[in-house]
């Protein structure tokens, strides 16, 4: 239930009991060296919006209380899958702008890693998050504890959504599409190729958020497949609004190089359909969702809320 609580207050309050288990849980000095513990702490505590964990704790909140369980004892089993799934964002972010990559200097309103720790430094970075995950993903939390079988369940949503069925994957096909030194540019992609990319390099970690958060609170499996289809549809609201923002947002309203999908010639919703029928996309997506959770009784969840968030964002 959603209770009287305006969605900001449930927003920043889930942020803030995101924010303060992710600093517990990060590796740091002796056991870690230093030099890699505080990088990564650096793209972490950069901040960010913290939606996908938000949106796994929701997805608990919803499914736990279909089982009896009260939403903090919700959130507390989710709680080690939500920042896991930070943590591999995160390093999605830190190895999207190196060099090689995207090569961009800000992020979350801050110098890009690789521009404070050197390049070598921020790919380690990334690959010790991406692991700790893991590590992250195998522990009990809460109370209720999710059992063994619903852990390793988790773990391989959340690595099929992370490998090359997923952001990889996407994130192969975005490269692949755009020319780059001594490789040809693939075929570009139309509006179908274009979907697939974004549905596996930003929407499946998304969904995978949704999914792990009703797994980890036991969860049937009617349940998980409307969660599922819920978590799709705001895996691809979350891209045509970002690709919106990368059109009509400020460098310093993002916290991120605005404007750069464009300048690159990058395929995006708005450069395909325009900025009006993108955003018409984004609310159907959300509508959709929304159908999706009444089918399973969990219209009256944060979900739906989060769904709003995800549309009426700015950053
Ligand atoms: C897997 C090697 C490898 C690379 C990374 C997904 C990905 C692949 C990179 C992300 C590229 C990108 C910026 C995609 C656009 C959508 C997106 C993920 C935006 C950033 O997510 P937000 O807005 O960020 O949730 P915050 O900072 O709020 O967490």
């Amino acid at each position: 239930m959603t209770g009287a609580e305006p969605l900001e207050h449930y927003l920043d309050a889930r942020r803030a009991d995101v924010e303060t288990a992710l600093r517990a849980w990060l590796p740091g000095p002796p056991q870690a060296p230093a030099v890699v513990a505080t990088a990564m702490r650096y793209s972490i505590e950069a901040g960010g919006k913290r939606l996908r964990p938000i949106l796994c704790l929701a997805a608990a909140e919803s499914v736990g209380a279909t089982k009896g369980l009260s939403a903090a004892d919700a959130r507390e089993v989710a709680m080690s899958a939500a920042c896991a799934i930070e943590m591999i964002h995160t390093y999605s972010l830190v190895h999207d702008d190196l060099p090689a990559m995207d090569d961009d200097i800000l992020r979350r309103g801050k110098p890009t890693l690789h521009v404070v720790a050197g390049e070598g430094m921020a790919i380690l970075a990334g690959d010790g998050l991406l692991t700790e995950a893991f590590g992250l993903l195998t522990r009990t939390t809460g109370t209720a504890g999710a059992s063994p079988d619903r852990r390793l369940r988790a773990i391989a949503v959340v690595a099929t959504a992370a490998g090359a069925c997923g952001m990889v994957g996407g994130q192969a096909l975005d490269l692949d599409a755009m020319p780059r030194p001594g490789v040809p540019a693939g075929a570009p992609l139309d509006a179908d190729g274009l979907r697939r990319m974004h549905a596996l390099k930003t929407g499946a970690l998304i969904t995978a958020s949704a999914v792990v958060g009703a797994i980890m609170a036991g969860g049937d499996a009617a349940t998980e497949h409307a969660i599922r289809q819920a978590g799709e549809h705001f895996g691809l609201a979350f891209q045509i609004v970002d690709d919106i923002l990368d059109v009509e947002g400020t460098t310093a309203g993002l916290g991120k190089t605005a404007g750069k999908d464009a300048a690159a010639g990058k395929p995006t919703y708005p450069a395909i359909f325009g900025i009006e029928e993108s955003r018409r996309l984004a609310r159907r997506c959300i509508t959709d969702a929304e159908a999706a959770l009444e089918g399973a009784g969990l219209h009256h969840s944060r979900l739906a809320g989060i769904g709003r968030w995800i549309v009426e964002r700015v950053n």
